[in-house]
């Protein structure tokens, strides 16, 4: 196998680049899910740099931004079957709470490892949560939190899930999220790391 010029491309942030391989690649008969593939692998070492500190949020981001532009162009290429579908994640930032740049990286990243993710938005209450998850028979509910304030109507959200007796798995994130705010959560999974997120829903699909 040569070097993945896309992959490249996109662990380098080179946006105009990324976007001008993805056409290339579909004007010469790729096939959608394998030009997802190479993003997927790009971005994953991107992941990698960020955990170990040489890589910062606002690389993070812009990362996202450029995976969602590439998505934009290649959804509506995917034939129906030829998704790779590992299953549903719902998403959300917890009630009273309307910080989502964090969540919406978490939601890229996802997307990338080809989950299909209900995005709930913000300020999300805890029945939705519950009823989100019940429309979609998702095994995995995750929930974003900036705000101390919103500590109260997080461990609902996580409540509402965990006693609507549908089995979900619930994952708390944000920067705030730590042993403590764990124990008190009553949450499954917890981390400040977005690329957790995949890691843990690896593990939950896995074992579904
Ligand atoms: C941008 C910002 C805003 C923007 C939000 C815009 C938006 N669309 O999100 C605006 C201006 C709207 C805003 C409003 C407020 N904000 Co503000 N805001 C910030 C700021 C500067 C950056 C947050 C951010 O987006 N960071 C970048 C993202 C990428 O990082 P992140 O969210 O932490 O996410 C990462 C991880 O936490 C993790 N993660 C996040 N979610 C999840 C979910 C899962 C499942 C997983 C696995 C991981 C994960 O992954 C991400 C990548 O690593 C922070 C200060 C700071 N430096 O953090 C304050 C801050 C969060 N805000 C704060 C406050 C107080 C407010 C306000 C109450 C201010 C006010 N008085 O009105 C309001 C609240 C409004 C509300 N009801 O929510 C405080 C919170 C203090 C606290 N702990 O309670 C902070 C810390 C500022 C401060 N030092 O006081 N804010």
């Amino acid at each position: 196998m040569g070097r993945d010029e896309l992959a490249e491309a996109i662990a380098g942030l080179d946006q105009g680049r990324v976007l001008a391989l993805v056409e290339e690649r579909l004007q010469g008969g790729s096939k959608p899910m394998e030009i997802i593939g190479s993003l997927q692998a790009g971005m994953a070492r991107v992941g990698d740099l960020f955990e170990k500190g040489e890589f910062f949020l606002s690389e993070l981001i812009l990362c996202g931004e450029i995976m969602k532009e590439s998505m934009a162009v290649l959804e509506p290429r995917l034939a129906e079957g030829e998704r790779e579908y590992r299953g549903t994640v719902v998403i959300g930032t917890v009630k009273g709470d309307i910080h989502d740049l964090g969540k919406n990286i978490v939601v890229m990243l996802l997307k990338g490892a080809g989950y299909d993710v209900v995005d709930l938005g913000v300020d999300v209450a805890p029945e939705k949560f519950v009823e989100t998850a019940r429309e979609t028979k998702s095994p995995l509910v995750a929930m974003s939190m900036l705000l101390t304030s919103a500590m109260g109507t997080m461990k609902e959200c996580v409540r509402a899930v965990k006693e609507s007796g549908l089995g979900a798995k619930v994952l708390i994130g944000g920067p705030i999220i730590d042993d403590k705010v764990m124990e008190f959560s009553g949450a499954d999974y917890g981390s400040a790391i977005a690329s957790d997120a995949t890691k843990i829903a690896a593990q939950v699909f896995g074992a579904a």
